[in-house]
């Protein structure tokens, strides 16, 4: 390991800051060598709660984020925060707003806030992501608080695999309900309706716990999803929202769940790894390689269909794998 990479690795392990911020901005710049960091710190993760939260862009998730970290500090738990927005790097606007609204917990050690944009990014946002988890994880963080907008399908794939998922939703007619509709019931552990302050916040609580209990195998599911009414901004509900937390984490515990959900996380992030490795060496081969891009030609030519090249460019890719 080079001089650089030790002292990160040891200086994160010892609970710098410091060592923390810069290797995950090396991460997000995709700088090779800190993969070299995240190689190294990955077995000293593994004892973190992972908490995905997801929702609407201006649903309260970063409110709501603080005044669980907050919470969480009562109990003498230690937070990360890691908020992804692909639509804008960390340094943007949208993510201003989210600055501030930290800055209360900013000068507390106990927590450690990071804001993920997909700026070039080695393998992607969603591997990126996982390894500023990983990271924070080795770093001795106690919860990770994942917010990400639960619009696009990698922020939802990013959260889907955390510990557990809260999906965040507001008062306001049936829009908000239709969204959730559209898959994101499936992935929700505990959902929250925020801006309880709101007209017709119960409604939207009503109209939840129906669409939850009309879910085939509802009566026998061992979790029941709650539902729970917070006004982010006066930390109304945080102490349920909190207590749900916990609950679900005690649920996974005690049924093996952990286990499940721990493999089918390191699953996904495998495939995400496996996927961004396969794609960049396809690509190099396909410019680099004579055979491959005779393959390519050939494609080009309608010799060939794309599904049989697709074929032949991947013998030729696990050939030189294997070698
Ligand atoms: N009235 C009301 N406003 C809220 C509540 N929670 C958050 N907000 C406001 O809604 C806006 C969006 O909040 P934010 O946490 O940035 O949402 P995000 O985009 O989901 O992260 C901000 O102006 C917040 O102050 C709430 O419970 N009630
Ligand atoms: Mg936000």
């Amino acid at each position: 390991l080079s001089d650089l990479i030790d002292s990160l690795y040891r200086g994160l392990l010892q609970g710098d800051r410091r060592s923390a911020a810069r290797l995950i901005t090396m991460i997000e710049n995709g700088d090779p060598l800190s993969i070299g960091v995240v190689k190294e710190l990955h077995r000293h993760s593994g004892k973190a709660q992972i908490v995905g939260l997801t929702g609407l862009p201006g649903s309260g998730k970063s409110t709501l984020a603080c005044g669980l970290a907050k919470k969480y500090r009562e109990y003498g738990k230690t937070v990360g925060i890691i908020a992804v927005d692909p639509t804008s790097p960390f340094t943007g606007g949208a993510l201003l707003g989210d600055r501030i609204r930290m800055q209360e917990l900013a000068g507390d050690p106990g927590v450690f806030i990071r804001s993920m944009g997909s700026r070039g990014a080695l393998g992607g946002l969603a591997t990126a992501t996982n390894d500023v988890i990983n990271i924070l994880d080795a770093f001795g963080m106690d919860v990770i608080i994942v917010e990400t907008v639960g619009a696009g399908q990698v922020e939802v794939e990013i959260v889907k695999y955390a510990h557990t998922c809260v999906v965040v939703t507001m008062p306001g007619g049936g829009d908000e309900i239709q969204a959730i509709k559209a898959g994101i019931l499936e992935i929700g552990d505990i959902f929250v309706v925020n801006k309880a302050d709101k007209e017709g916040s119960s409604r939207t609580v009503a109209d939840l716990e129906m669409m939850l209990e009309m879910k085939p195998g509802f009566d026998e599911a061992p979790w029941k999803q709650p539902v729970i009414q917070t006004v982010a901004t006066n930390s109304q509900g945080i102490d349920e929202l909190h207590e749900a937390l916990d609950n679900h984490w005690r649920f996974l515990n005690e049924t093996g769940k952990l286990e499940e959900k721990t493999s089918e996380r390191m699953k996904a992030e495998l495939i995400e790894v496996l996927n961004s490795k396969v794609s960049i060496a396809a690509s190099k081969a396909l410019s680099e390689d004579p055979k491959c891009r005779e393959v390519l030609t050939r494609l080009i030519k309608r010799e060939i269909d794309p599904h049989s090249a697709a074929d032949q460019v991947a013998k030729y890719l696990i050939k030189g794998a294997s070698q």
